[in-house]
């Protein structure tokens, strides 16, 4: 199934975590150094890959063809930036390479901030998720401001920092379709909006499309992620059959009565 040579990648369909491997390579111009095998989330995981995991199914996951298993995003990111050292993505001057961690260390609160906004059920918590979200958005906006205030990137151009944070600006859309959120005009998050929209415009972030975000974490709006099953679904929304292009968009409004499988083009035939 997989060739033995190269180092593999096991991730589920539009991850995040395993996009920001794809940048890194993309930036180094070295695509095709490492495999990408994606994983049916909504079946059990297959057994030579538990064998590999030791058991947890948490993914991505690097897989060495020496035997050596590596979790965790940001350590597999920091593994291929030192077994592949040239071109160099991250800074190299300690105290750069300080700020750009500074940086991405942010990126937990913010992901789980704007994973718990878009997979909140009650209506009447909403106004909570944008002020938190407008929070993290905040910090961000105050760091780049510190640390290069007239740039767009946190450097001189697309490094480290940006490929652990493109993969999140772009599943946020998910914000913007079912929530209505977007990043306020304002001279507030000026910072921070230059540095969203200069990652969005990089060429090398084209791995997935605000299309297929949108329809495959339609479940993820309606309170159930990685692959769960809604209540009187038979196919979760990020399932691979159908394929997400022919399916229509999901509705917008994720508070209203939830859309059927066959509103959502995942089963053939007439509407029950
Ligand atoms: N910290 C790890 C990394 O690699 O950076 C995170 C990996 C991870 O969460 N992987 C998930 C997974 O494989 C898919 S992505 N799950 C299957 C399993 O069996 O564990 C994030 C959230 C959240 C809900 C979902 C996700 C998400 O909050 O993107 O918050 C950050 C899962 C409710």
């Amino acid at each position: 199934m997989t060739d033995t040579t190269r180092p593999l990648v096991c991730h589920i369909p539009v991850c995040p975590f395993s996009q920001r491997l794809e940048i890194l390579l993309a930036l180094k111009g070295l695509t095709e150094a490492v495999e990408f095998h994606v994983v049916d989330i909504t079946q059990p995981r297959p057994d030579w890959l538990l064998k590999r995991t030791g058991g947890t199914t948490a993914m991505p996951v690097l897989l060495l063809p020496d035997g050596g298993v590596i979790k965790e995003s940001l350590v597999i990111l920091r593994y291929l930036e030192e077994a592949f050292p040239e071109p160099a993505i991250a800074r190299s001057e300690p105290y750069e390479r300080a700020v750009e961690r500074m940086l991405i260390a942010h990126e937990g609160p913010f992901t789980t901030c704007g994973y718990r906004f878009v997979m909140n059920r009650d209506r009447t918590a909403r106004t909570g998720f944008v002020a938190q979200m407008l929070d993290e958005y905040a910090r961000l906006d105050a760091f780049l401001r510190r640390h290069n205030p007239d740039g767009s990137f946190l450097f001189q151009s697309f490094g480290l920092a940006e490929a652990v944070f493109t993969p999140m600006f772009m599943r946020f859309w998910f914000l913007e379709y079912f929530e209505g959120f977007k990043l306020p005009e304002t001279d507030a998050f000026a910072r921070v909006r230059r540095w969203r929209e200069a990652c969005l415009a990089d060429p090398r972030t084209r791995q997935v499309s605000r299309e297929e975000i949108v329809k495959l974490y339609y479940d993820y709006a309606l309170g159930y992620g990685n692959g769960a099953l809604p209540v009187g679904r038979q196919v979760s929304s990020i399932a691979f059959h159908p394929h997400w292009a022919e399916r229509p968009w999901p509705p917008r409004d994720k508070y209203g009565p939830a859309a059927t499988d066959h509103d959502l083009g995942l089963i053939a035939g007439p509407q029950q």
